[in-house]
């Protein structure tokens, strides 16, 4: 089995060296080796009208934009991304500051950082798609209980008909996008797969790690699908994709957090790595399955996701929640 590891570096690396990897990573794609570098400017947004805020949050430092571009509905996500604590020491000798108030040994000020140390992450889906927009909106979720028949009668006819594109999905595999910053790949068909940054992480700081393994299996959905007879499967990508976070990220599996979600967003088969320790969106236990549950409960019973009744939130306007009330299961 080819094992093409993008950048391998020996499992000996110091810790504290870290945050420089991370850093070393993200200059790897800023080089051209990338797709598209953070040095490839564009304008793409100036054109952007907002028609609503969907969702924000203070604590999160984040907000959740539709809006128009060049005619084409968009969702646009902007989010202030953690403090790095190797830019410290350029962060106070470059920024200016602006006294607030100073009060006895108390003291505040606006600091103003040079734009590097002042970015924004920003995510463009465009054009949007209703269901783009309803994922991204703030809604009440009620928890919805599903039956192995539950999932052949209301759930399976819904996906098959309802679910987004998972274009993206075999644009990465067939190395049409993102290929650069692919950081494993087990290129076999059966139980292969490949290991990237999730696009919600901007690998400038290990402390919120989040990459996905993608099947290069296209016929497995989900959680549901698994049998016994993916076990090979599952356990390479466990085994494989920790590997290669120690040796590319120096962290070893004792700080990750390895999970499929259910219901997934996307019904091809992916597995979530994130940092113990960073609360990534949809780590709680009423989404999150344990990749090691996973293969435990496969392996003391083959159709253990057959069979099973499981539990998941929908969204209040999720169509998924009005098939299982027609049905009278809600
Ligand atoms: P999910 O469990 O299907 O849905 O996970 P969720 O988005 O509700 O968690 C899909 C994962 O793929 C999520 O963590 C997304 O952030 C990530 N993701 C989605 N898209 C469209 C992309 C993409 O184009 N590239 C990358 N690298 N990750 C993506």
């Amino acid at each position: 089995m080819a094992d093409t590891t993008a950048k391998r570096e020996p499992a000996t690396v110091e810790t504290d060296e870290l945050t420089q990897k991370v850093k070393r990573a993200k200059t790897d794609s800023e080089n051209g080796r990338g797709e598209v570098g953070d040095e490839f400017e564009t304008d793409v947004l100036s054109g952007f009208q907002t028609s609503a805020v969907l969702s924000d949050s203070a604590r999160e430092k984040t907000i959740f934009i539709r809006g128009k571009l060049a005619d084409e509905d968009a969702v646009v996500i902007l989010e202030k991304t953690p403090i790095r604590e190797d830019t410290l020491a350029e962060l106070f000798t470059g920024s200016r500051l602006k006294l607030e108030m100073r009060n006895d040994i108390y003291s505040t000020y606006r600091l103003q950082p040079p734009p590097h140390l002042n970015e924004i992450k920003t995510t463009v889906v465009c054009p949007a798609t209703e269901k783009h927009v309803k994922k991204y909106q703030r809604q009440e979720s009620f928890l919805v209980e599903e039956t192995g028949e539950d999932y052949k009668t209301i759930t399976l006819p819904y996906i098959q008909k309802q679910s987004f594109s998972v274009q993206w999905v075999h644009n990465i595999l067939e190395k049409k996008a993102e290929a650069d910053r692919i950081v494993f790949e087990d290129p076999d068909k059966e139980v292969g797969f490949v290991l990237l940054p999730d696009f919600k992480w901007d690998q400038k700081q290990a402390d919120d790690l989040y990459l996905i393994a993608i099947t290069h299996q296209r016929n497995i959905k989900s959680l549901r699908d698994l049998t016994s007879d993916h076990l090979r499967l599952l356990q390479n990508i466990f085994q494989k994709g920790k590997e290669a976070i120690l040796q590319r990220y120096n962290l070893p599996a004792s700080k990750l957090r390895v999970y499929l979600h259910y219901q997934p967003s996307y019904y091809h088969l992916h597995v979530h790595f994130t940092k113990l320790g960073y609360e990534a969106p949809g780590c709680g236990v009423e989404r999150a399955h344990f990749l090691a549950d996973v293969i435990q409960n496969l392996q003391a019973d083959p159709q253990y996701y057959k069979t099973r009744t499981l539990y998941f939130p929908l969204r209040a306007d999720d169509g998924l929640l009005s098939k299982f009330k027609e049905a009278g299961r809600l």
